[in-house]
């Protein structure tokens, strides 16, 4: 899955995509690299990042859609707003990627429950401005599966298939870098939610994220400290090294701002899993 960040200010290409041109060049360039999926979003979700309107976000991310469906690619809309993600469905959007996992928009489970799409349910605690307050466990990786089935069972309960439905531990998303690093080295336990229908398939988005930044910067990693992170555009290798981890580890998919490596790491993997299984 490639990034399309239609925002003046996301975490990691904020400004790069902001205007609609760049934006869809850019959808359409991430799919002839390789991504089976560009995720198309609006709203900046960066540690601290303000609400922007819905109408704002309709603006941004509704022409992107409309061209990039049109041209054949599958899009994916990254949105928790249930009249972005309806617009986009009707301009031909076939997946919705949600990172409050429904928790964000009431009316979100209705339309996903009617229209029958895939459904990205990713782990949550709250809104950007104040999620990194929210970053507070004893256990991580058992707290934010428990979290998760409660979204799971909360869903299926309106009428969602479970088949709809892929989790995400929402790396970063109410996470300090311990809490990211734990979850990326346990997948499998993700998947596997206390749900009849689990394992479900699982979204890594690691991509250029503040834990890997901070990992590799110079310095102390320390939250609060001198350490400074690493520039994200140079994070990209790091992120092929845990796209390899991930699909290794059975991830469904990878949300990723830079697609080759990525989609290379992905084959490879797949490869070493036949050969695996043979
Ligand atoms: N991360 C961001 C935005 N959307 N969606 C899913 N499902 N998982 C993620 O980890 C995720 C997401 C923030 O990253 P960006 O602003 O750097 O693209």
């Amino acid at each position: 899955m490639g990034v399309v960040n239609v925002t003046p200010d996301s975490f990691s290409d904020g400004g790069k995509w902001f205007g609609p041109d760049d934006a869809i060049a850019h959808g359409l360039e991430l799919a002839a690299a390789g991504a089976d999926i560009v995720d198309v979003g609006g709203e900046s979700t960066r540690p601290g990042a303000l609400r922007i309107s819905e109408d704002e976000e309709l603006r941004r991310v509704g022409p992107v859609v409309t061209a990039l469906a049109q041209a054949g690619v599958v899009v994916s809309i990254d949105t928790m707003r249930v009249r972005v993600a309806e617009h986009a469905l009707g301009a031909g959007a076939r997946l919705v990627n949600d990172v409050s996992g429904g928790l964000a928009d009431p009316g979100m489970a209705g339309l996903i429950a009617g229209s029958r799409v895939p459904y990205v349910v990713m782990h949550w605690r709250g809104h950007s401005i104040d999620m990194q307050d929210r970053a507070i466990y004893a256990d991580v990786v058992k707290e934010v599966t428990a979290e998760l089935s409660e979204r799971v069972t909360a869903l299926t309960a309106t009428g969602i298939d479970p088949a709809q439905l892929i989790i995400d531990p929402g790396l970063g998303f109410a996470k300090l870098p311990a809490h990211s690093w734990t979850l990326m080295s346990r997948l499998r336990e993700v998947a596997s939610l206390d749900h009849p229908a689990a394992p479900f398939p699982v979204l890594v988005g690691a991509s250029r994220k503040g834990f890997i930044a901070r990992l590799l910067g110079k310095g102390p990693s320390t939250p609060g400290t001198a350490g400074k992170p690493r520039p994200f555009p140079e994070c990209d290798h790091a992120t092929v090294a845990l796209t390899t981890y991930a699909a290794l580890a059975g991830a469904w998919c990878v949300r990723v701002h830079s697609v080759p490596g990525n989609a290379d790491a992905v084959r490879i993997a797949a490869r070493l899993g036949e050969e695996r299984q043979s």
